[in-house]
C-alpha cells in the first residue's frame, strides 16, 4: 500500500549511546501494534539492534530502518548507533530523515550525544524534538534533566509534558498543551485523570513557558500571549508544526521505553505536528518523474539491499531508473519495506516514503537513481574522514587476499573506512572512526568471511638522509675463470634541498669511465637508496656526482658499474652523517575551551609544535606540527581527554630529521623487527 505525502513521517533516533534509542523504537512498534512482542537490547531481541554484533555487543553498529502506521500515519523510523565511532550512520539516517528525535535519559539529561545530534541537526537544518527516556529508573530526575537541556540549548526547549510522581514513581504525565492529566496502561494506553491539586500551578507556569515558545512563531501569537490568554488547541497545533519546520521550537517529552508511559504523547505530536516529507532545497515532488536517493546499502548472506528515499515520482518494480554518477541503468527488480531484518516485498513505494530494493548491480550509498529524463544527483553524503589508522594482517599466514576481498564487501555497507596498502611498510592499513569501528570490522571478517584478524600499530614511513659531502670509491674485480667483472668508480655523495629524488651528474674528464656505463652507474644507486644505511628506509635528497673511476676493455659491464656504483654507496652513506628523518603532520583540534590546558599539555608530551589558536563557532581551535609517530592514538586519547567532544584533521606536510633518542629508538625496533622475520 502507498501512502500520500502528507500521511508519511520519516523521523530517526539520535543521541548518546545507551540513551534508549533503540528500546523507544520497540517500544513505539509494540504500542502502535507493528509487532506483537516487546523486545529487549538485554535479550538481543528488538527489531532494530537485529545484527550479531548489536545483539553480541548490546548497542546499535548501524542504522534500522523500521515503520508503523498510528492514526492512519505512517511513521518511519531509523534507529541510530550513539557510539561516536559510527556517525556516519547517523548522517545517512539523517540525510532521509524530515526529523531527528534526540533521545536523553533522565538520569543524566544533557551529555555529549545529544550536543552532537543537536549540532547535525542545526547544520542540517532539520526540526528536531527530545524525549527523555527512562523515567522508569531509579535516580531518574525528569526536571533536572530538562533544566540541563533548555540550558544548553536555550528557550525552543519546550516542554511538553509534566510527570506526575508519586514518592520516586512517575505515575503519569500532564500534557502541557492541553492541560490535561494521564495515567498510562503497560501497553501504553493513557486515560485521563485530573490534574492533582498539588501540580495546578506548576502546570500552569509549566504552559506558559511553552506559549512563549509558541508566542515566538508570529505577532499575531506573541500580542495574544501578552494579553494573557490561553491558545486554542488548533493555534497551539499550527505553532507546533511550524515553530518545528523552522526549528524555533523543540519540544521535549519523556517517558519509558519499558512502561510505554508517555510514548502516545510523543506519538501524537508526530502525527499532527511534526513535517511529513519535505526538505529544503528538495522538495519532494508527487508528481515529477521517479527519483530516489540511497542511503544505506546492507550486504548479507542474502544478497545486497540498497535502502533509499522517494524523492520525486514513486519507485515501482519493474521500472529501469538511471544511476547518474556511473551512468548505469539499474533494473529495478524487488522492492521491499523494511522491519528491522525483515524485509516486506512490496510493488510500490510511494513519494516521500522509505523503501529497499535488492540486487542493484553499481550504486552505493549516496547514490541517486533516477529517471532518464531527469539524470540529475540529488546532493549526497558527506562523511567525516577516517583519523584512526592500525596495520591489519592475517592471524594465518597467505589469507591477505581474504582480508581484502572480506573488507571490499564490507565496504559496500560502510563508506566510513579506508583500506591502503602500503608498499612502502609492506602493510595493509584500514583507516576507521576508532578502535571499536575497527574492532567490529574484525569481528565481521571473523565471522562472515572466515579470516582471523590482527590489529598492530602501522609502521610509520621514515626516510634517512645524509649531512655531510663525501667522496668515496666503489670497486668490483671479479675473475672467475673465463671473462672477469670489473668495475671502478668514484663518487661524491652529498646532501640536496632541492627534491626528495636522487640528483644524480657525471663529472668524468678523460674517459676514466666510458659513457654507455652512465647510465648502469646510477641505475646501481637508485636501487641502493631505496635502503637507508641506518634503519633501511629509503634516503631522500641525496645527491650523487660520479667523478672518476677506471674500467678494463673486455672484463667491464653494466652490470659490474652497477655493482660498483652500489658499494660506493654503502662505503659512503655511513660516513656522510646520515639520519633519519621523520614525517611532520599539520594538527588541527577543534575543542571546547575548557580542554585547553589538557589538550596542550598532550601535545607537548607527543612532541608537538604550537602553531596557533583560534576561536569559531564557540570552539577552541588549536593548530601544531606534531610528529605522525606521535598520533597513531590520538583519535582516541583525544575522545577520552574531551569525553567525545573534541574533533581533528591531521595532514602530512614534510620530514624533519628526528632527535637523537628517537633514532635510536628506530634502529633498534629495526632490528628487532629484522630479528623476529628470520
Ligand atoms: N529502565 C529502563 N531502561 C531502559 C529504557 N530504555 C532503555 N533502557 C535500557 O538502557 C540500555 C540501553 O538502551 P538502548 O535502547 O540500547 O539504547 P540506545 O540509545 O539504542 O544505545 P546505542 O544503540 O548504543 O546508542 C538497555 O539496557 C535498555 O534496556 C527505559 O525506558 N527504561
Ligand atoms: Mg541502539
Amino acid at each position: 500500500m502507498s501512502y500520500a505525502i502528507k500521511s508519511i513521517r520519516n523521523i530517526c533516533l539520535m543521541g548518546h549511546g545507551g540513551n534508549g534509542k533503540t528500546s523507544l523504537a520497540e517500544s513505539i512498534l509494540f504500542m502502535t501494534g507493528a509487532t506483537d512482542r516487546l523486545g529487549k537490547v538485554v535479550d538481543g531481541t528488538t527489531v532494530s539492534d537485529f545484527d550479531s554484533e548489536e545483539i553480541r555487543r548490546k548497542i546499535s553498529i548501524a542504522d534500522s530502518a523500521m515503520f508503523c502506521e498510528y492514526n492512519g500515519v505512517k511513521i518511519n523510523i531509523i534507529d541510530t548507533p550513539g557510539y561516536f565511532d559510527f556517525s556516519g550512520e547517523v548522517s545517512q539516517a539523517l540525510r532521509v530523515a524530515d526529523a531527528g528525535i534526540i533521545v536523553c535519559s533522565a538520569k543524566d539529561g544533557l551529555n555529549v550525544g545529544a550536543e552532537k545530534a543537536w549540532k547535525m541537526l542545526c547544520e542540517a537544518k532539520k526540526p528536531r524534538a527530545i524525549f527523555i527516556a527512562k523515567t522508569d529508573e531509579e535516580n531518574a530526575n525528569y526536571d533536572k534533566a530538562f533544566a540541563s537541556l533548555r540550558d544548553k540549548f536555550g528557550v525552543s526547549v519546550c516542554p511538553m509534558v509534566a510527570p506526575i510522581m508519586e514518592g520516586e514513581k512517575i505515575k503519569g504525565l500532564i500534557e502541557v498543551s492541553t492541560k490535561k492529566a494521564f495515567t498510562f496502561d503497560s501497553k501504553g494506553k493513557r486515560t485521563e485523570i485530573p490534574v492533582p491539586e498539588n501540580m495546578k500551578a506548576e502546570v500552569a507556569k509549566l504552559y506558559n513557558t511553552l506559549a512563549e515558545g509558541v508566542a515566538e512563531t508570529s505577532e499575531e501569537l506573541m500580542d495574544k500571549f501578552f494579553g494573557g490568554e490561553d491558545f486554542t488547541p488548533a493555534e497551539m497545533s499550527a505553532a507546533f508544526g511550524e515553530g518545528l519546520r523552522d526549528c524555533s521550537i523543540c519540544p521535549v517529552f519523556c517517558g519509558s521505553a519499558y512502561t510505554a508511559l508517555g510514548v502516545s504523547l510523543l506519538l501524537d505530536a508526530i502525527v499532527n505536528y511534526f513535517p511529513y516529507p519535505q526538505e529544503g532545497g528538495e522538495i519532494v515532488k508527487d508528481s515529477a518523474p521517479s527519483s530516489a536517493i540511497i542511503y544505506k546499502t546492507v550486504s548479507d548472506q542474502y544478497g545486497k539491499f540498497s535502502l533509499f528515499k522517494v524523492v520525486s515520482g514513486k519507485i515501482t518494480n519493474e521500472m529501469t531508473l538511471v544511476n547518474p554518477r556511473t551512468g548505469t541503468s539499474e533494473k529495478i527488480g524487488h522492492i521491499y519495506v523494511m522491519q528491522g531484518k525483515k524485509n516486506i516485498e512490496v510493488n510500490e513505494i510511494g513519494c516521500g516514503d522509505l523503501g529497499a530494493v535488492s540486487k542493484l548491480s553499481d550504486s552505493k550509498t549516496g547514490d541517486t537513481l533516477c529517471n532518464h529524463s531527469l539524470n540529475k544527483a540529488l546532493p549526497g553524503i558527506a562523511y567525516i574522514t577516517p583519523c584512526y589508522s592500525m596495520a591489519i594482517s592475517p592471524k594465518i599466514k597467505g589469507q591477505e587476499d581474504k582480508i581484502a576481498a572480506g573488507l571490499t564487501r564490507l565496504a559496500e555497507e560502510d563508506l566510513t573506512f579506508k583500506i591502503f596498502n602500503n608498499a612502502e611498510t609492506h602493510q595493509m592499513v584500514v583507516s576507521g572512526a576508532g578502535d571499536i569501528h575497527l574492532d567490529v570490522l574484525c569481528s565481521k571478517l571473523k565471522n562472515k568471511f572466515g579470516v582471523e584478524v590482527e590489529l598492530s600499530p602501522a609502521r610509520v614511513p621514515y626516510r634517512e638522509r645524509i649531512r655531510n659531502k663525501v667522496r668515496v670509491n666503489g670497486r668490483h674485480k671479479k675473475q672467475s675463470g673465463g671473462h672477469g667483472q670489473f668495475g671502478d668508480v668514484w663518487i661524491e655523495f652529498g646532501p640536496q634541498s632541492e627534491t626528495e629524488d636522487l640528483i644524480f651528474e657525471e663529472h668524468v674528464f678523460g674517459g676514466s669511465v666510458p659513457k654507455n656505463f652512465f647510465p648502469a652507474v646510477e641505475k646501481g644507486l637508485r636501487e641502493s637508496i631505496g635502503r637507508g644505511v641506518l634503519a633501511g628506509y629509503p634516503v631522500v635528497f641525496l645527491k650523487a656526482t660520479l667523478v672518476d673511476g677506471s674500467y678494463h676493455p673486455v672484463d667491464s659491464s653494466e652490470m659490474a658499474f652497477k655493482t660498483a656504483a652500489s658499494l660506493a654507496y654503502k662505503a659512503g652513506l655511513p660516513t656522510a652523517n646520515p639520519v633519519i628523518l621523520e614525517p611532520i603532520g599539520y594538527l588541527k583540534v577543534f575543542i571546547p575551551d575548557t580542554y585547553m590546558g589538557d589538550i596542550m599539555s598532550d601535545l607537548s608530551k607527543r612532541r608537538g609544535n604550537p602553531m596557533g589558536m583560534s576561536a569559531a563557532d564557540g570552539m577552541q581551535i588549536v593548530e601544531a606540527e606534531v610528529p605522525m609517530a606521535e598520533m597513531s592514538s590520538y583519535a582516541i586519547d583525544l575522545r577520552s581527554m574531551t569525553h567525545g567532544r573534541g574533533s581533528f584533521t591531521f595532514e602530512f606536510v614534510r620530514y624533519e630529521d628526528a632527535p637523537a633518542m628517537i633514532q635510536q629508538k628506530i634502529i633498534e625496533d629495526t632490528k628487532a623487527l629484522a630479528a623476529e622475520a628470520e
